[in-house]
C-alpha cells in the first residue's frame, strides 16, 4: 500500500465560519473538495510523526464516506494511530472528551451541527486542538490560507476500514482503533453529577422527556438516562440517529423541536423536557409548559453550581458570548467572580478555560458548558438541571421565577431572518453602520440610545484581536439590540437580531418576552429598514 500524491486544484471557498467549514453535501461530494480541506488541516498543524488523531462525526449523510477518506489521508500523512468512534460516530462533546482523556493530537469532527442533513442538506468538518476545543482563529485562518494554494494531497490506496465493531485494524502501518463512542463520556458525566440523587428523583414519579431529534445524542441519552439513571424507556424520543435526521432540522428550539414542545405544553405533560442538536453540543431546557431561555439557564447553572458534585468547590469565573443576555453577569457579581464577554463561537472560550479564568461558559444559541471538556455540551446541561431539580424538588418554573425574584429578569429574545439575499443582508448591516455616528442621544419611544459600536474582542490570554463581531445599539436604561450575520449557514444570509431589556418589576415577570420587547422589536425593524431592504418583517425563527 503506497502513498499516492494526488494533484489537485485549490477551491476558493474553504474559509471556516463560526464553527468549521460547512457546505452543502453536494459541495463536499465534488472530487477533491474534502481531501483538499483535510490536507490543508494537516499541513497547517504539522502533526509529529506517529501522532494520534481523534475522529468522529454526528452520523449525518456522507459521514461514513468522509471518515474512510480521512483515515486513508491520516495514514498517508504520518499519523500513527486514529481513535475513531464506533460506526464513525462521536458527539462533539464526546470527541472533546476523548481528545483530552487520551491526549491525542487534536481531532477532526464531522458535523454541520444544527443544520439539516441528507443528500440535499449540509455537511461540515472542523479541527479541534489538543485541549479538545475548536481551533482558534489563528489556526482556522492558516488552514484557509493553505486551502487557497494547495496543489496536491496525500492518500493511501486501501480497502475501507471496518468501523462497526470495537477493535483495532492496521492501515498501512497506522492503527485504527474503533472505540465505544459512549462509555468515556458517560463516565465523565457520572464523575460530575450525583447520579444517585437523580435516580431517586426519577423513581419518585418525576417524568422527563428528552428529544434526541434523530441525531447523535440518541445512544448517549439511552445509556445515561435509561440504563444508568433508570428512567423509563419512553423518556427518550427520536432516539435512533438517522443520516437525514428523519427529514427534520436538528436544532433544539421552540420552532424545530416542535414535537417535544407540543408534549411539554400539552395535557399530562412531563415535569421536565430537553432536546439536543445534530452533534449533541446544544441543549434546550423546558419545564411543564415553560421554556427556559439559554441565557437564563446559564445564569441558573452558575448560581446553583456549588450544590452539584463536580462544582462543589465553587467556580472560578464565567464567560458568555456578547449577544447572550447579562443574566449571568448578575450572578457573577453576587458571587464576586469575573465574567468575560467574548465574540460568538465556542472557540473564544478555550483560552479562558485553559488559563483557569472561567469554569462555566454559555451562549444564547442553546450552548452551555464547562471546563470538563472544551466544547459546549448538551447532555451535560440536561444533567446539570436534573441534578439541581433532584436537590431543590421544585418545578422548573418555580426555580426560574425565584431566580428572577432574586436577580431580576433579563427579558430576552432572538429573531432570525433566514435565507435572505446576500446583498440585501449586507446592505442592512452597512446601513446600520452608517447611522452609528448620529444615533447616540436619539430617543425612540421609551428608549434613548446611549451609544453604538462594532463589537471587538482582545483575548486576555494571548492578546489576539477579533473585530466586527456584531453591531450593538445600547440604550441608556441598559437594554440593547445586537445585529449579526450568521457564520454557520450554507445558503443566502441569516440576519440575527438579539433583543434584551432588564425587568426588575416582578409584576411583569409573568409576561411573554415578545410582549415585553414589542417596542424594541419595532425599533430594530425601523433601524434596519428591514421590510424595504429585504421584503421581510416576520422572523423565520424566534427564540
Ligand atoms: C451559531 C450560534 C453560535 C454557535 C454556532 C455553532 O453561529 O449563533 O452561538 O456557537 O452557531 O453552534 P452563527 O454564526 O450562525 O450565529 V453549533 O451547535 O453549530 O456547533
Ligand atoms: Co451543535
Amino acid at each position: 500500500m503506497s502513498i499516492q500524491v494526488i494533484p489537485t486544484q485549490a477551491f476558493n471557498d474553504q474559509k471556516p465560519g463560526t464553527s468549521g467549514l460547512r457546505k452543502k453535501v453536494t459541495v463536499f461530494q465534488q472530487p477533491h473538495y474534502l481531501e483538499n480541506f483535510v490536507q490543508s488541516i494537516f499541513d497547517s498543524i504539522s502533526p509529529p510523526k506517529g501522532a494520534t488523531l481523534t475522529l468522529g462525526g454526528d452520523g449525518r449523510f456522507y459521514n461514513r464516506e468522509a471518515i474512510q477518506i480521512i483515515l486513508k489521508m491520516a495514514a498517508a500523512n504520518g499519523f500513527g494511530r486514529v481513535l475513531v468512534g464506533q460506526g464513525g460516530i462521536l458527539s462533539t462533546p464526546a470527541a472533546s472528551c476523548i481528545i483530552r482523556k487520551y491526549n491525542t493530537f487534536g481531532g477532526i469532527i464531522l458535523s454541520a451541527s444544527h443544520n439539516p442533513g441528507g443528500p440535499d442538506g449540509d455537511f461540515g468538518i472542523k479541527y479541534n486542538t489538543e485541549n479538545g476545543g475548536p481551533a482558534p482563529e489563528k489556526i482556522t485562518e492558516a488552514i484557509f490560507e493553505q486551502s487557497k494554494t494547495i496543489q496536491s494531497y496525500k492518500i493511501i490506496e486501501a480497502p475501507d476500514v471496518p468501523l462497526d465493531a470495537i477493535g483495532e485494524t492496521d492501515l498501512a502501518g497506522m492503527k485504527v482503533q474503533v472505540i465505544d463512542a459512549v462509555t468515556d463520556y458517560a463516565e465523565l458525566m457520572e464523575s460530575l453529577f450525583d447520579f444517585d440523587a437523580i435516580k431517586e428523583l426519577l423513581a419518585s414519579g418525576f417524568k422527563m422527556k428528552f428529544d434526541a431529534m434523530h441525531a447523535v445524542t440518541g445512544p448517549y441519552a439511552k445509556a445515561i438516562f435509561i440504563d444508568r439513571l433508570g428512567a423509563p424507556a419512553d423518556s427518550v424520543m427520536n432516539a435512533i440517529p438517522l443520516p437525514d435526521f428523519g427529514n427534520g432540522h436538528p436544532d433544539p428550539n421552540l420552532t424545530y423541536a416542535h414535537e417535544l414542545v407540543e408534549i411539554i405544553y400539552g395535557s399530562n405533560a412531563p415535569d421536565f423536557g430537553a432536546a439536543s442538536d445534530g452533534d449533541g453540543d446544544r441543549n434546550m431546557i423546558l419545564g411543564k409548559g415553560f421554556f427556559v431561555t439559554p441565557s437564563d439557564s446559564l445564569a441558573l447553572i452558575a448560581a446553583n453550581a456549588k450544590m452539584v458534585k463536580g462544582y462543589s468547590k465553587g467556580i472560578a469565573g464565567v464567560a458568555r458570548s456578547m449577544p447572550t443576555s447579562g443574566a449571568v453577569d448578575m450572578v457573577a457579581k453576587s458571587l464576586d467572580i469575573p465574567c468575560y464577554e467574548t465574540p460568538t463561537g465556542w472557540k473564544f472560550f478555550g483560552n479562558l478555560m485553559d488559563a483557569d479564568k472561567v469554569t462555566l461558559c454559555g451562549e444564547e444559541s442553546f450552548g452551555t458548558g464547562s471546563n470538563h471538556v472544551r466544547e459546549k455540551d448538551g447532555l451535560w446541561a440536561v444533567l446539570f438541571w436534573l441534578n439541581i431539580l433532584a436537590i431543590k424538588r421544585q418545578s422548573v418554573e418555580q426555580i426560574v421565577k425565584r431566580h428572577w425574584l432574586q436577580f431580576g429578569r433579563n427579558v430576552y429574545s432572538r429573531h432570525d431572518y433566514e435565507d435572505l439575499p446576500l446583498d440585501a443582508a449586507n446592505g442592512v448591516i452597512s446601513h446600520l453602520r452608517e447611522q452609528f455616528g448620529s444615533l447616540a442621544g436619539k430617543t425612540f419611544g421609551h428608549y434613548t440610545v446611549k451609544n453604538c459600536d462594532d463589537f471587538s474582542y482582545t483575548d486576555p490570554i494571548d492578546g489576539s484581536v477579533s473585530t466586527k463581531q456584531g453591531l450593538r445599539v445600547l440604550f441608556t436604561d441598559g437594554s440593547r439590540i445586537v445585529f449579526r450575520l450568521s457564520g454557520t449557514g450554507t445558503a443566502g444570509a441569516t440576519l440575527r437580531i438579539y433583543l434584551e431589556a432588564f425587568e426588575p418589576d416582578i409584576n411583569k415577570h409573568d409576561l411573554d418576552a415578545q410582549t415585553l420587547l414589542a417596542e424594541m422589536i419595532q425599533i430594530a425593524l425601523n433601524l434596519t429598514e428591514l421590510k424595504a431592504r429585504t421584503g421581510r418583517d416576520t422572523p423565520t425563527v424566534i427564540t
